[in-house]
């Protein structure tokens, strides 16, 4: 075999063919390492579906590289040459092919960026980690954003990537006159609208394959197999990407806050898949979106509500990642210890709003934004579930789960365990909330209505709860400042009803 001169790793989630470590390298003589590995598939209980989609979109990436010229090393779970570990695999792969060189992109996560630091001292040759330019901001851009700043909010960040990008930009004004159209993207929706459905693609050969295995390996690990619909190609990710454009996008900012039963997707993009493992563009996909608005095909408040969640939201929750990283994992401003409560992996709670999520999750491996931050999220913030359990349970179920963006997500987002750098206040909601954004209470055994009781939604009792036993935690919060006046008006007796009413449920948990 001829001596290679660069080995360049491919992590699960570089499945990009402009990715700076094979930009930097040459077919004719560097060669690709891609690895299916047990300690990956494993380090949380990934989703079924999660390992197979990126075992199938990994295998597909292997064979785009190939079809270009890409010598590959492609090595399948359990194939005899298989190591368990990344640096198990170099080590195996470097003695085969003894390089002149390592290349690398950086990984996306603090984990795996640990491992790769080891990497130098570990063997003989020279490894060079090349900086991932998949992102609109880059780590040390966010980083002299923050620097200096008090509050580190979502919204500013955003503006400077808007200018930045040009993104419905007219000249250094906001297309529209205004930044942001979020309070037009509130509606509750009516059930019976026209519902669009994500594209799904028929399994072919290589993710039979694949689904084979993982039923072979994973069968224990949480979540459905079958039906399997996934994009695994670029090609397919793209087509799954036009189709949203076409049929959900235009209600996509009026309907990015409802919920409803049986409606896993609504207006949702179901895209955060493709993109967080490299098949899909970030900045592409919002310039088609843009496009879109140009043309008349959509309205600004979809366009605009689109683009913020990929060049804010998703940008500025990986700066806030690399920004606090590490340590951040360990977020507890509330001192949250309970254990999470076994309907997460049921969703048999007997609470319509918590099992359709839960399902669905199971199903799909896919719950919308509003469900993973005000159903799943609120819940095991009021019940005072540790947020680490909960990170823990986000980072396996989710087929977009990798930690750089779960993380921040549900540690600062969902559960205000950081106490505020993230979110100016708790994403904290009683049932009242619940039934004004979805249909799930209609359906519920339990009555919305009622604050105390058996029968009360748990919500309203936990809401209460959390908000009293709180007090001292975000009493100086402004935004709660009006929540704590409505509590400290109930009288003496209804406090202690709540105070019990909540008692009882967690007790039974
Ligand atoms: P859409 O609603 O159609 O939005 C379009 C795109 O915007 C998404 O594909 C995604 O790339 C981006 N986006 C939207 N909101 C966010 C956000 N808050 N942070 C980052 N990107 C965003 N997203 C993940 O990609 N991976 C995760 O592991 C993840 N964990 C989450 C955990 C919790 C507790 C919460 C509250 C949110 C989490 N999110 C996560 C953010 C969001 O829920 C998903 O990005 C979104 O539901 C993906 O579905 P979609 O493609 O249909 O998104
Ligand atoms: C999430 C995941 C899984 C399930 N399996 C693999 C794998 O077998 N091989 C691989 O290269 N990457 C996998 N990944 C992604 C990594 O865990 C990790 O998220 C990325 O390398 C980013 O740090
Ligand atoms: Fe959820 Fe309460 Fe509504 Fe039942 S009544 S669906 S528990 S919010």
């Amino acid at each position: 075999m001829r001596r290679v001169r660069h080995l360049i790793v491919v992590l699960g989630d570089q499945l990009t063919p402009t990715l700076p470590s094979l930009a930097a390298a040459d077919p004719a003589c560097d060669r690709v390492l891609m690895a299916e590995l047990q300690d990956e598939a494993t380090y949380v209980p990934h989703h079924k579906k999660k390992i197979a989609f990126l075992f199938s979109a990994m295998r597909h990436f292997a064979e785009e590289l190939r079809a270009v010229g890409w010598p590959v090393d492609y090595v399948k779970l359990g194939s005899p040459e298989n190591q368990t570990s990344f640096t198990a695999q170099l080590a195996h792969a470097i003695a085969t092919h003894r390089p002149e060189r390592v290349l690398v992109t950086e990984a996306a996560e603090w984990r795996v960026s640990q491992e790769i630091a080891g990497w130098q001292a570990l063997f003989s040759v020279p490894v060079d980690v090349l900086p991932d330019d998949r992102f609109v901001c880059s780590t040390p851009a966010f980083q002299a954003w923050a620097k200096g700043r008090t509050q580190l909010r979502m919204e500013y960040f955003y503006r400077e990537m808007r200018r930045q990008t040009g993104l419905l930009m007219d000249g250094s004004q906001p297309v529209g006159g205004k930044w942001n159209f979020d309070s037009e993207n509130r509606k509750a929706a009516p059930c019976d609208i026209f519902m669009p459905r994500p594209r799904v693609f028929a399994p072919d050969a290589i993710t039979s394959e694949v689904l084979a295995l993982v039923e072979a390996r994973f069968a224990n690990h949480f979540g459905d197999l079958a039906p399997f619909g996934f994009a695994v190609t670029r090609a397919d990710a793209e087509a799954a990407f036009a189709a949203f454009v076409d049929r959900a996008l235009p209600q996509f900012g009026d309907y990015q806050d409802a919920m409803l039963k049986d409606e896993p997707f609504l207006y949702h993009a179901v895209i955060s898949q493709y993109l967080n493992c490299g098949l899909l563009d970030p900045l592409r996909v919002c310039r088609r979106v843009e496009a879109a608005y140009c043309a008349g095909s959509v309205p600004l408040n979809a366009a605009e509500g689109f683009i913020r969640q990929i060049i804010g939201w998703r940008e500025y929750v990986r700066g806030i990642y690399w920004l606090k990283m590490p340590g951040y994992e360990r977020s507890n401003f509330f001192d949250h210890t309970r254990g999470l409560p076994r309907f997460y992996w049921t969703g048999d709670s007997g609470m319509v709003c918590v099992d359709a999520a839960v399902t669905q999750t199971k199903e799909q491996a896919y719950a919308h934004h509003i469900q993973r931050l005000m159903i799943t999220g609120n819940f095991a913030m009021l019940a005072g579930v540790d947020p680490h359990a909960l990170h823990e349970w986000y980072l396996s179920v989710y087929a977009d789960a990798y930690e750089w963006v779960e993380l921040p997500n549900t540690v600062g987002m969902s559960q205000f365990a950081d106490g505020g750098l993230l979110a100016s206040k708790p994403y904290a909601a009683s049932g009242a909330y619940i039934n004004r954004m979805s249909n799930y209470c209609s359906s519920c055994g339990y009555d919305v209505k009622q604050r105390t009781g058996p029968k009360a939604c748990p919500f309203n009792a936990l809401y209460w709860d959390f908000v009293a036993r709180s007090r001292n935690k975000i009493g100086r919060n402004p935004r709660m400042a009006q929540t704590l006046r409505t509590y400290d008006s109930f009288a003496p007796d209804e406090r202690k009803r709540i105070a019990e009413s909540a008692a009882n449920f967690l007790a039974n948990l």
